[in-house]
């Protein structure tokens, strides 16, 4: 099975003055391209060859891993944002569930920017659903995905480099600022939710 790059619910100039056109055409159109690209390869003749990409990243290691992973944490970035972002609506069981993590939205955007600036190096920050139903911050490394443990990922921040290089040079703080103008929060609700 041939996996592929998946559309996109929006153009690549629609998450500007954020996101550049320019960012979307490398970091999508070409980094996570490759990673798919890469691991269409990888599972040639393989166990892996008809498995579903979660599949793929719950049983492979190494080199396959990592570029299962990537691929998949790609889209689940990409989906969770929106032009100029969707708003999260006080009264949905997810804003409640914020409240009660962190007393305020402010406080857990301050924690969950926390986490960004702090994981070392390339990797990903996630706000989670906790087998508890209760919601977490985790950062993980490289191609790390929350997706191998029990926690359910509902929004994550790329904070490799790629991911903000081309706008924002080293500032990964003015990347996060402009992260929170384009987040789909009926997005993360649903995934909330599911
Ligand atoms: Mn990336």
């Amino acid at each position: 099975m041939e996996h592929k790059l998946p559309e996109l619910p929006y153009s690549l100039d629609a998450l500007m003055p954020h996101i550049s056109k320019e960012t979307l055409e490398y970091h999508y159109g070409k980094h996570h391209q490759t990673y798919i690209t890469n691991m269409n390869n990888q599972i040639k003749g393989t166990k892996f060859e008809n498995m579903s990409l979660e599949d793929i990243v719950k049983n492979a290691s190494g080199s396959l891993f990592n570029n299962a992973a990537q691929s998949w944490n790609h889209t689940f970035y990409w989906f969770g944002f929106a032009p100029n972002g969707v708003a999260l609506s006080k009264e949905s069981a997810l804003a409640k569930a914020i409240r009660t993590k962190w007393g305020n939205f402010e406080a857990f955007k301050e924690a969950f920017n926390q986490i960004a600036a702090g994981t070392f190096g390339s990797g990903w920050a996630w706000l989670v659903k906790t087998p508890a139903g209760e919601l977490d911050l985790m950062s993980t490394s490289n191609a790390a995905t929350p997706i191998t443990s029990d926690n359910i990922p509902l929004l994550t921040c790329d904070v490799w480099e790629h991911a903000y290089y081309i706008d924002y040079r080293n500032s990964r703080p003015n990347y996060l600022s402009n992260f929170w103008e384009i987040v789909n929060w009926e997005e993360i609700e649903k995934r909330f939710a599911a």
